[in-house]
């Protein structure tokens, strides 16, 4: 049997989604495309968190398959009827504003669809060789994986028609500057950083992590008035018996305080 484009492997609470596509540097195609939202789904049902990470010495992902897309250019125009959100479209938003939290693992080049595909996911973890970059422009094509929508919310207009008109790439470190990633960890470690972000997160109360994913992303398309209500409404139907036990085991000194940076773990916790 081929090995699937995209591996998929339970560890305890979290799921692994590894890109498997190395010798063309995890470029997605269409397959890739089915395999990943199949792993969604499967992590959706099964896990309290998951990791997207890639196989592979160097790179996250090198974007859109540029063969596969060549190659479809060739078909007659109306042949294959267009939908009107594509596979990658609903792919990400599975992820983007799903019902758990995903955690990408960046190294190498993560660009164009694969900065995309990173930025659906809640947290991404860079290691130090990342880059980023939007080359559409030069390759004459556009965003097509959510990118005007969700690079635009983490970088702001001007940055990103800085990247898309000019080919600029960023570093690891200046994509932590304009919020393309969240962490930057040594080369090699990002997949280890993920998962243990993902295990902590895993232990969260699901009903709030659900509404991070989920709700958050929303709020942020209303106006302050709806927002505020969505709020309201959201903060009454997460109130659960475990939030309940959680809130109990903190006043009984049963639950860790929070430790302030550089302060070391608490006793006990
Ligand atoms: C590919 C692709 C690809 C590599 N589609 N086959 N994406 C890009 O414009 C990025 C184009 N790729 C690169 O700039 C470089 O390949 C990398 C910086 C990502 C990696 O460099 P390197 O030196 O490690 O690998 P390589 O030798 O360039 O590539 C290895 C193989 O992968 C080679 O094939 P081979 O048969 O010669 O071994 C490459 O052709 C192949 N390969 N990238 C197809 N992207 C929903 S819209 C999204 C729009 C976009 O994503 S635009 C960005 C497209």
């Amino acid at each position: 049997m081929p090995e699937p484009l995209v591996t998929y492997e339970l560890d305890g609470d979290i799921a692994l989604l590894g890109l498997n596509r190395d010798d063309v540097r995890n470029a997605i195609n269409g397959a890739l495309l089915d395999s990943l939202k199949e792993g969604v789904l499967r992590a959706t049902e099964e896990a309290r968190a998951a990791v997207i990470f890639s196989h592979g010495e160097k790179h996250f992902s090198a974007g859109l398959d540029l063969a596969e897309a060549q190659s479809r250019r060739g078909e007659t125009p109306g042949a294959r009827p267009r939908r009107t959100r594509s596979k990658w479209h609903t792919t990400f938003d599975l992820i983007s504003r799903g019902e758990i939290p995903f955690v990408s693992a960046l190294k190498g080049a993560t660009v164009g669809g694969g900065l995309e595909l990173a930025a659906a996911t809640h947290i991404r973890v860079a290691d130090e060789t990342t880059f980023f970059a939007l080359p559409e422009g030069q390759r004459g094509i556009f965003v097509g994986g959510g990118g005007s929508v969700n690079i635009q919310r983490l970088l702001g207009y001007a940055r990103m028609a800085d990247l898309m008109l000019t080919g600029r790439v960023l570093s690891a470190a200046e994509g932590e500057r304009v919020n393309l990633c969240q962490y930057v960890v040594p080369a090699g470690q990002s997949f280890e950083k993920a998962k243990e972000l993902a295990r902590k997160i895993a232990t969260n109360a699901p009903l709030t992590n659900w509404a991070v994913c989920s709700v958050l992303p929303r709020v942020t398309d209303l106006s302050h008035d709806d927002g505020l209500a969505v709020e309201s409404l959201i903060g009454a139907s997460v109130r659960s018996a475990e939030g309940s036990a959680r809130i109990g085991a903190f006043l009984e000194g049963r639950a860790a305080p929070i430790v302030a940076p550089g302060a070391g773990a608490a006793p006990g916790a």
